[in-house]
């Protein structure tokens, strides 16, 4: 039984020396000190052995066993030690290197037109409004003095949803709903995207528009010119030869189409301005009565001007965009210019 164990202890040496992972270790360990190991099986045959014998046998069993447990223990700690120098070896990092840089993105042409209109006007005093895009037929149209029949609210223009629900076609109805929920004076602008079944190589049905309006007593046309010659000069950064034109809408009376210097030829007359000197850039006019009547104000007693602009067009004659197009096909070498 002795030499069994000088056996069982030289081979665990040898087996133990050799095995180079812990896995291989464990599975080990159960062969030799597990319950249904070897040294296990030479404690459990002692109880053959004439009892004068036992306590010698089991002494040496026992040292069998201890020394088994230490060689284990030993060639654990190496083996977790040659894992761990692998694997820094292995998963090296190198903090001294420079870092990889996030490319940055880039705010939208019209993003930033946005920003600069909205700006200008804060400076003027006017706050900023917002309201839902999908809009009650009633704000969009009713209370803008345009009734069931009106050509303004064709089926060619607009997107219906449903009878009374439409994706709104400006955002003249948020100054609306502002006036039912305020009580003049108020001066405020609503930029936002709007909709019309329109599109062509100048149209898309889905674009953007900034509209103001300010209601007062006693508010005149020559507000209304001051504001937004004011605002021309500051977005275009000079002074500009401005106009207004006669016009007609049905929210305004009298109404007007305001137009600038053309900004490409300086008003000599180019392909842009088709030979007139002039661009169209916006419509105003003082608030129509039906409106204010509509939202339950009082037409004796107080006035208003309004105003609206398209975006794109403000954003294609400041950077000498030709193609609408443009802003909505998210070319990357298109808007990393801005
Ligand atoms: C209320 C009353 C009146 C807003 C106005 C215009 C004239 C105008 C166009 C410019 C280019 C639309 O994007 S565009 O096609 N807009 O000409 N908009 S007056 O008038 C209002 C608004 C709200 C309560």
């Amino acid at each position: 039984m002795i030499r069994q164990l000088e056996e069982i202890l030289d081979q665990g040496r040898k087996s133990i020396a050799d095995a180079g992972s812990e896995s291989a270790l464990n599975e080990l360990k159960v062969q030799f000190l597990g319950k249904k190991g070897k040294v296990t099986a030479l404690m459990k045959g002692m109880a053959d052995l004439p009892p004068a014998e036992r306590p010698v046998m089991g002494k040496v069993v026992n040292e069998v066993k201890n020394s088994l447990e230490e060689l284990f223990e030993a060639r654990f700690r190496e083996v977790r030690e040659l894992d761990l120098e692998r694997r820094l070896v292995q998963e090296c990092l190198d903090v001294t290197l420079p870092g990889r840089r996030m490319p940055t993105g880039a705010l939208h042409p019209l993003t930033l037109v946005t920003e600069e209109v909205v700006q200008i006007f804060s400076t003027l005093g006017f706050g900023v409004v917002e309201g839902p895009e999908i809009e009650k037929d009633y704000y969009n149209f009713e209370a803008l003095n345009m009734p069931r029949n009106h050509p303004a609210r064709d089926m060619q223009d607009t997107f219906y949803i449903s009878e009374d629900v439409v994706l709104r076609t400006h955002t003249s109805p948020v100054q609306i709903r502002t006036m039912l929920k305020q009580r003049p004076p108020l001066k405020v602008i609503a930029p936002g995207t709007v909709y019309r079944r329109d599109s062509d190589l100048t149209h898309s049905p889905m674009f953007h528009q900034v509209e103001g309006f300010l209601v007062d007593a006693q508010v005149t046309f020559g507000d209304l010119k001051g504001t937004l010659v004011t605002f021309l000069n500051r977005f275009f950064g000079r002074r500009i030869g401005v106009r207004f034109r006669p016009s007609f809408f049905p929210f305004t009376e009298p109404s007007a189409e305001v137009d600038i210097a053309c900004v490409i030829c300086n008003g000599k007359g180019c392909r842009v301005c088709k030979d007139s000197g002039w661009l169209e850039i916006l419509g105003c006019g003082m608030i129509d009565p039906e409106v204010f009547k509509a939202v339950g104000y009082d037409p004796a007693a107080l006035s208003g001007y309004a105003f609206g602009m398209g975006l794109e067009r403000l954003c294609m004659l400041k950077n000498g965009i030709n193609d609408l197009r443009l802003f909505f096909e998210n070319d990357i070498r298109f808007l990393r210019q801005f």
